[in-house]
């Protein structure tokens, strides 16, 4: 790429995605989640990379002077031309750097690199396109910045590391203008993949078929789809998440990812085990007590025999499998109905949609329960009194001062009369928690509707959908997002489309159960795993070799079983999950990140690995950590990694090194559709 002599063993690491401190999605979960251990590596070479929202950067980030002089003088020679940006330190675990560029600070120049684009790589962009337009002047932002820094710091080796479409177009530009540094394009979703499931399309039988330029054109986004495009393809090393989105990249974006880099969590591990399984029990009683508001008036069920399942998540109807939660819900209510099943299950919808505000009927039903509930305390204190004033006043001889008989006074009665009374209600619980902006057409509530779960008193399922984010501050279930999960008993994430799942993933992690399908990237690497995942809690319901009628009874039967769990059973699954947490930890699955860098820097510079001492497979970043093999408690059923160093490694970067070979992807040992060998077999 260059003559200059750059240092490859200790190299800069820039990483540029739009979620950085700035939180939209699943992104912001990776890059988060993963800054402990990629600090760890390069300490102060590392620096993020991501767009300056005003909303959330001041709350995020700590301003700071660039210690590096060569950042320093770039950001001075781009402050000198009009460009607002923010350098400090994200305050997040690890407490990186990071570098954050204000896109409308330079709106002006839009235009000119609009055409810009056109001439240097064919990309055409509609007038209208806000998001496309943010995704160019960030990107040129990047482009600029990294060009600039790489001509006045000549001595080190730059690796810049890209996520998502939205932050790619910088990889062409460096292309391109021929910038000195190293690039690596993760992708985490492909834009075609999402909008042909999210439409009824056979996707997976279909995948080799589609023409693509023409279905990117027919949903009006084939200028993304070109962002997209030219990011995978002018990237030194092209990773995805999972071998399900790797598969479709190569169909859709058409270039093989070299390798899959798995989404991994910070796992908090507890001295003794019983700790997480407090946690369940204390969220869990917050969560009883939404109930008891929301279902007031015909809270007829035994809370202590309830079981509290849940589906989270963007709102992708389809591609999050909701139509089979819902569906699948219907027919377990119709089975623990002709069982006879004393249980109840709640099941929560928790997808953020257009909302105008909380209905009158929630507000009102934990106001009148928590009004209740203020009355019930006040009586108590008041009988507590007479009742020590009795017995004080006995001077020790309780057969001539027997128990009084008003120790509930008039007044006190009347006014729990009233309370009681207030808990009157006509009409059903209701389904929704907000007034929808447009509920007559919502998917959620129309098949809520088909099917007819109306939280009838004779339902053994019942039905909250909560459309908005869940925050601890919220008037009606008011718990945060974590607490929430730890209070229920099962997570149910049934997805059609699903390049990983952070979702499911999560809950493993907080030792909840979970059920996910091999269609989602996080299901497919726990199969790759665990023998009898089902065994462990995790189960994954078959949507790809079977119908969706096959599908919706298969996961209409593991949570009819679930159901029917003791409590001693369902404490024991709870730990078997927990135990899984090592597998899904960054501290395991961070090494793939440092083999794709390590990919990009040999591909960039091969010439300072020629004739190397070390060997092929051998680490030679200073600081780079080895990781030994994960550790899981001891379990049978666990299948290791045949092999393998780590969990994520499903052969592909290491079979790309062990080559040293500069050719695509070559998937590995893993079985995917679209090699020729079982392109009959897939469905
Ligand atoms: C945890 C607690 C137990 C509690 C149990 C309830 O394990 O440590 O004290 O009995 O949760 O479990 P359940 O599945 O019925 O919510
Ligand atoms: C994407 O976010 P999504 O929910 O739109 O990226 C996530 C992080 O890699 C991934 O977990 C998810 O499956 C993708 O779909």
């Amino acid at each position: 790429m260059s003559d200059q002599k750059r240092d490859v063993r200790n190299p800069l690491l820039f990483e540029c995605a739009w979620e950085v401190a700035n939180k939209v999605g699943g992104i912001y979960t990776v890059i988060k989640t993963k800054v402990p251990v990629t600090v760890q590596e390069f300490g102060d070479r590392y620096c993020l990379i991501g767009p300056l929202s005003y909303k959330t950067a001041p709350m995020e980030v700590e301003a700071e002077e660039p210690s590096d002089p060569d950042v320093a003088a770039t950001l001075e020679s781009m402050r000198a031309q009009g460009v607002k940006i923010l350098y400090g330190r994200w305050l997040i675990e690890g407490a990186p750097h990071v570098l954050l560029f204000d896109t409308g600070s330079v709106y002006s120049r839009l235009d000119e690199w609009k055409g810009d684009l056109w001439n240097l790589a064919g990309i055409p962009t509609p007038p209208n396109d806000h998001e496309t337009n943010e995704t160019i002047v960030f990107g040129y932002l990047v482009a600029w910045f990294l060009g600039e820094y790489v001509a006045r710091q000549r001595h080190t080796a730059v690796i810049a590391h890209f996520h998502e479409w939205q932050a790619g177009l910088a990889i062409p530009l460096c292309r391109k203008r021929q910038i000195d540094v190293t690039t690596v394009f993760t992708t985490h979703a492909t834009l075609l993949g999402r909008y042909l499931c999210a439409g009824s399309v056979d996707f997976y039988n279909n995948l080799q078929y589609f023409d693509v330029d023409h279905e990117a054109g027919k949903r009006g986004i084939y200028h993304r789809y070109c962002i997209e495009r030219s990011s995978a393809h002018c990237a030194d090393v092209f990773t995805t998440v999972s071998h399900i989105t790797a598969y479709e990249s190569e169909h859709l974006l058409k270039r093989k990812p070299d390798g899959v880099l798995p989404n991994g969590l910070n796992v908090v591990k507890f001295q003794a085990m019983h700790e997480f399984q407090n946690l369940h029990s204390t969220a869990k009683a917050k969560i009883n007590e939404f109930v008891r508001g929301h279902f007031y008036g015909h809270y007829d069920f035994d809370i202590d025999n309830t079981l509290y399942f849940f589906t989270a998540g963007r709102y992708e109807y389809r591609n999050k499998g909701v139509d089979m939660f819902i569906e699948a819900l219907a027919r377990l209510n119709f089975r623990l109905q002709k069982a006879g099943s004393k249980t109840t299950v709640v099941a929560f919808i928790i997808m953020p949609a257009a909302t105008a505000s909380y209905t009158i009927e929630s507000l009102k039903g934990q106001a009148v329960t928590k009004q209740l509930q203020s009355t019930v305390n006040e009586i108590t204190t008041r009988i507590g009194q007479r009742l020590f004033e009795h017995a004080a006043r006995s001077n020790g001889d309780h057969g001539t001062n027997p128990l009084p008989d008003d120790l509930l006074s008039e007044e006190d009665k009347v006014t729990l009369k009233r309370r009681i009374f207030a808990l009157k209600r006509n009409a059903l619980p209701p389904i929704v928690t907000h007034n929808m902006v447009d509920d007559a057409n919502d998917p959620i509530l129309n098949q809520l509707r088909r099917v007819k779960l109306f939280n009838a008193s004779y339902d053994r399922v019942k039905i909250v959908f909560h459309p908005d984010f869940l925050n601890s501050n919220n008037p009606i279930l008011g718990l945060d997002y974590e607490e929430f999960v730890r209070g229920c008993h099962l997570g149910v994430f049934p997805s059609y489309y699903e390049p990983w799942g952070y979702t499911p993933a999560e809950c493993t992690v907080m030792g909840i159960p979970s059920v996910t399908t091999n269609l989602s990237g996080f299901g497919c690497f726990m199969q790759d795993l665990i023998d009898r995942p089902q065994d462990e809690g995790c189960y994954i319901v078959d949507r790809r070799s079977r119908s969706v009628e096959e599908s919706v009874t298969e996961l209409t039967e593991n949570m009819f079983s679930f159901c029917n769990k003791t409590r001693r059973q369902r404490i024991n699954q709870r730990n078997r999950v927990e135990r899984l947490s090592p597998l899904l930890d960054w501290k395991n699955l961070g090494i793939e990140y440092s083999k794709a860098r390590q990919l990009a820097v040999r591909r960039a510079y091969p010439d300072a690995f020629y004739g190397s001492a070390e060997g092929d497979d051998e680490f030679y970043f200073t600081g780079a950590q080895k990781i030994d093999p994960i550790s899981v408690p001891a379990s049978p059923r666990f299948r290791g990694f045949g092999g393998l160093a780590t969990p994520g490694d499903l052969g592909t970067l290491t079979e790309e090194m062990q080559r040293l070979a500069t050719s695509d992807y070559n998937g590995g040992g893993y079985q995917w559709p679209g090699g020729e060998e079982e392109e009959d077999s897939y469905p």
